[in-house]
């Protein structure tokens, strides 16, 4: 074999030199980029060093490498997939779940219909651990067949209800401030809005706003204009002495809603800040979350802003998933957990709902009766 080191600026250059020398052939042994030149280190040009060689007798390559070349790599997704898009019947659709689950519930040691249940949570985005927990607590599933599975739905209903017995619901809140807490962008300003129309026109409350998010323009307007919309007075607070004289002044009205700035919740200074702004004894945190995170970010978002007292949780999105597990997960990862309201959608101030047992074991198990 001919080996030669060649250097351009490009590698179409550099394989336009190649090519000159040994043709189509050449195979490429080695590239990297490397700086040259230059003056005392500075205004370095980049190059393309490549060696190439060129074999004027190859080895002819074995017929089987070449036939395995052209045949298509059955990855398991593909298999899923396949079948998944394959046309069934109802029945087949049973059969093929049951089939399923019973391959593979000698993992875990479950009955066909402890698997389906168990599946349907994980599809749920239902974390492993908790999906297993949730399924063999309860009642036996008992046993389902091909033509009813209403049993079975009842069992999934059962077990996740008795799961998600320890949630508290609805929106309560022991002060007058109550601050709405969160990433960015999940919801939190648009939630306010919703959540101040309601008060006022349901509960004929007296509402003030105060903002603590001047990190960005858009975001104090944002918040204006629902304020003007509404006919609710807006403060805007650049520090703790401003908030601490609004709140304040905004005594005379029944809640003052604040708005905080959605910054990275693992930068620790971000929630010492909203720990130091306010005593934990004069407000009532709400953690405003998305239904769209990530199982594990949603843990650790909740796990990281429990540290500032969290009072309930506002969930939004629900719109944007399909994927409920994140109430499972959360409920039973952490006590004491309340969902103030739920959100779907961006209209103000309709799209939010509040939150019974029976409807969220309906979102979670897919069940829209
Ligand atoms: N689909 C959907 N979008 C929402 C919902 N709540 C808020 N949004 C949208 O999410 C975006 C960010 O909302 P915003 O209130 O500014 O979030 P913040 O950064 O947490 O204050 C906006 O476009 C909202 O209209 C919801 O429940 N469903
Ligand atoms: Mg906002």
């Amino acid at each position: 074999m001919k080996i030669k080191k060649y250097k351009a600026p490009s590698m179409p250059e550099v394989m336009k030199q190649v090519r000159k020398d040994f043709g189509t052939d050449a195979v490429i042994l080695q590239s990297r980029q490397i700086k040259s030149g230059g003056i005392l280190g500075l205004f370095k040009k980049n190059y393309i060093e490549v060696v190439a060689g060129y074999d004027p007798e190859p080895v002819k390559p074995a017929k089987k490498a070449a036939i395995r070349k052209e045949a298509p790599v059955l990855k398991k997704e593909m298999v899923r997939e396949e079948i998944k898009d394959a046309p069934r019947s109802k029945e087949m659709e049973q059969v093929y779940k049951l089939l399923e689950a019973q391959s593979r519930q000698l993992q875990f040691r479950l009955t066909p219909e402890e698997q389906i249940i168990y599946d349907g949570l994980i599809q749920q985005e239902v974390l492993p651990d908790i999906a297993l927990n949730i399924v063999k607590e309860g009642n036996d599933p008992g046993t389902a067949s091909q033509e009813d599975s209403s049993t079975l739905k009842q069992a999934v209903h059962e077990k996740i209800e008795k799961r998600l017995e320890g949630l508290e619901l609805g929106f309560t809140y022991n002060h007058k401030v109550i601050q709405f807490v969160g990433p960015t962008g999940v919801g939190k300003t648009t939630t306010i809005a919703k959540i101040a129309a309601r008060m006022q026109l349901a509960e004929n409350k007296k509402v003030a706003f105060i903002t603590l998010d001047t990190y960005r323009i858009a975001a104090v307007e944002q918040l204006k204009t629902y304020a003007k919309i509404l006919h609710i007075p807006v403060q805007v607070a650049y520090n703790k002495q401003e908030y601490r004289k609004y709140i304040e002044q905004l005594q005379d009205y029944d809640v003052i809603l604040v708005d905080t700035a959605g910054r990275n919740y693992r930068d620790d200074a971000y929630l010492n800040d909203l720990a130091d702004w306010i005593n934990p004894d004069e407000v009532t945190n709400y953690l405003v979350l998305s239904m769209t995170a990530k199982p594990k970010d949603f843990l650790d978002i909740y796990g990281k802003f429990d540290a500032i007292g969290i009072h309930g949780l506002i969930l939004t999105k629900l719109d944007e998933t399909e994927q409920y597990g994140n109430i499972l997960n959360a409920v039973s990862s952490y006590s004491g957990i309340r969902i103030g309201y739920i959100t779907n959608g961006q209209d103000v101030p309709e799209d939010m709902v509040d939150p019974t047992i029976k409807q969220l074991s309906r979102f979670i198990a897919g069940d829209e009766q």
